[in-house]
């Protein structure tokens, strides 16, 4: 079954006459096609399924995308382009991607189509997306394989005579000159005190010795995004370091031992959490355990206390405690791993003891 179709039965059941989908957004774009375009339309129907692209995409489009679509030139506005379908289709109903459509799209649709009732799929895609096939498992793999093989390189580059933003640059440097197609999202490499910053941003500061580093960074491969992070030593750890270190580390462990198909999003979240703050630790633990990821870095489903939800075999997620002491310094350890029907499958392969360089 493609996507498409699996979309369509699953979604759109006996209650819910179909008539027709409009998909705008660039990643359920790319999901249903496996084209990556800056804008477009895809239009499904109950029997017709059209993308919909400018000039700069056409040809490109006529080229690679394959049936069930049809390739359809925009010469002006979308909204344009779509008229004569919604016409031919005599499409009176139109669900749309309420979570991504602008309001004022949405504004112009209405005001263009008075007629036409509007109708949101919510998150009836994204959910599809969070389950992973072979394929897709795949692709993620090669995006990880390529980030594992920037992080033991980055191991031999970093020094006190390198700033955050060498390191950053470097690994994405070595991620792109070994297949990566970019960069899955903005790399993070903070140092000493700034280390305790979740995310912050890579600056002109040099590396200070003795001092933590902590890089999160990722391939994109096939318009599939890998994640990892891992905190290093430049110099010698102290006993605190260690301490704080070896919490997240098992922490880590007890959040992967959790996982297999079914557990709910929480209960991993849980098994991190805990322990993170059994050890004196509450309060420095301010985001989620994990995230899926997949065309987009972070997407359904979640490892967070709220996420009350049974997790699905073969979704992606990143497992990802840490522990931040403000004005100190903070660890964070990531994975991604495969949900499996009697547990995970790790995709990142480095090691993950403390490092000292
Ligand atoms: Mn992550």
């Amino acid at each position: 079954m493609t996507r498409v179709e699996r979309f369509k039965k699953s979604f759109f059941n006996d209650k819910t006459s179909f008539d027709a989908c409009l998909v705008t957004s660039r990643s359920n774009r790319f999901y249903l096609t496996d084209f990556s375009s800056s804008d477009g339309i895809v239009l499904l129907t109950t029997d017709k399924s059209y993308l919909i692209v400018d000039f700069r995409y056409y040809e490109m489009a006529k080229s690679k995308v394959s049936t069930p679509f049809e390739i359809i030139l925009a010469d002006g506005r979308f909204s344009d382009a779509v008229e004569p379908l919604f016409n031919k289709h005599c499409i009176k109903r139109i669900w749309i991607e309420d979570l991504e459509m602008s309001v004022s799209t949405l504004e112009i649709y209405k005001k263009r189509f008075s007629e036409m009732e509007f109708l949101y799929i919510g998150n009836a895609l994204t959910e599809q997306r969070a389950v992973k096939d072979e394929r897709e498992i795949e692709l993620i793999k090669k995006a990880q394989k390529i980030t594992d093989s920037a992080f033991v390189h980055i191991l031999n580059y970093i020094s006190e005579d390198k700033t955050e933003k060498d390191v950053a640059l470097e690994l994405e440097f070595f991620m792109r000159s070994h297949g990566s197609d970019g960069i899955a999202f903005d790399t993070i490499s903070v140092s000493g005190a700034k280390s305790s910053l979740p995310h912050g941003t890579p600056s002109d500061i040099l590396l200070t010795k003795n001092s933590f580093i902590t890089m999160d960074f990722g391939a994109r491969f096939g318009g599939y995004c890998a994640d990892m992070t891992r905190t290093v030593v430049l110099g010698r750890a102290s006993d605190k370091m260690f301490e704080v270190y070896n919490t997240v580390l098992e922490a880590q462990r007890l959040a992967l031992c959790k996982i297999k198909s079914g557990v709910l999003g929480s209960v991993v979240d849980a098994a991190a959490r805990d322990y993170i703050y059994s050890k004196g630790y509450e309060g420095c633990f301010g985001h989620s355990t994990g995230h899926g990821l997949g065309i987009e870095v972070h997407e359904s489903p979640s490892f967070s206390p709220n996420y009350k939800i049974s997790i699905p075999e073969g979704c992606i997620l990143s497992v990802e405690p840490g522990i931040y002491l403000e004005g100190e310094f903070g660890v964070r350890i990531e994975d991604i791993v495969v949900v499996r029907e009697f547990g995970c499958e790790n995709l990142t392969n480095s090691p993950k003891h403390l490092i000292e360089i």
